[in-house]
């Protein structure tokens, strides 16, 4: 089998996962969550969609002309994010000027660190990023309110289909990559995993 994302989930489905599979959605699922750890996600993502969309944009810096398009459209979508999670913050009186908990600072440290890397090295990261979030807000099935309305930013079929676009992306420059640039991408997404693994129990601890 060649080196791509489907091998990548399926050499290491276990940190996937736990990286997908959390109580924090569950509970979402369930409406039994609490509003101390729903809003402490809420605040520390604003500030992760803040640095991640500083990392897309060096993603755009490092591709390909031909994958443009696909980065550019994912740049426009998190325009609209941030306006959308600062209305939500305002909504629930949050205040967005707070700390980064230390889980969101390294996580953010890390995709900084992403810019020097190759770009199939980012690519992986990016999709890997963008579709824990896309299983992991769809997996526990339907949401009530007001969840239903985070579920669907990410559980939507158009934002599902970006992913399986930046998914293509990826496996196209893995499959030329040197040996030990794909041994840098398989690392990238374990560490992707464990990160967004870790972001859903930090916000599960603050209750
Ligand atoms: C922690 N990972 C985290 N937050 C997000 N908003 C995304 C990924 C986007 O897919």
């Amino acid at each position: 089998m060649s080196f791509t994302c489907t091998k990548l989930l399926l050499t290491h489905s276990q940190i996937w996962h736990a990286a997908t599979i959390h109580p924090f959605l569950q509970q979402c699922h369930l409406g039994t969550i609490k509003s101390e750890q729903f809003n402490t996600w809420l605040v520390q993502d604003y500030l992760f969609v803040v640095e991640f969309t500083r990392m897309v944009g060096r993603v755009l810096a490092s591709a390909p002309l031909d994958h443009f398009d696909v980065i550019l459209g994912g740049l426009a979508a998190l325009q609209d994010e941030l306006t959308w999670f600062k209305q939500k913050a305002a909504q629930r009186q949050l205040n967005l000027d707070t700390k980064k908990q230390a889980t969101c600072q390294e996580y953010c440290e890390y995709m900084h660190s992403l810019g020097t890397k190759p770009y199939p090295v980012q690519a992986t990261a990016f999709w890997a990023m963008e579709l824990a979030y896309n299983q992991g807000w769809q997996l526990p099935g339907e949401m009530p309110v007001p969840y239903n309305e985070f579920a669907n930013r990410w559980g939507n079929p158009g934002f599902t289909e970006y992913v399986k676009i930046l998914e293509q992306q990826a496996d196209e420059v893995l499959q030329t990559a040197a040996a030990d640039v794909q041994q840098q991408a398989e690392e990238a997404f374990v560490k992707v995993a464990k990160f967004e693994h870790n972001f859903w129990q930090m916000a599960f601890n603050a209750g």
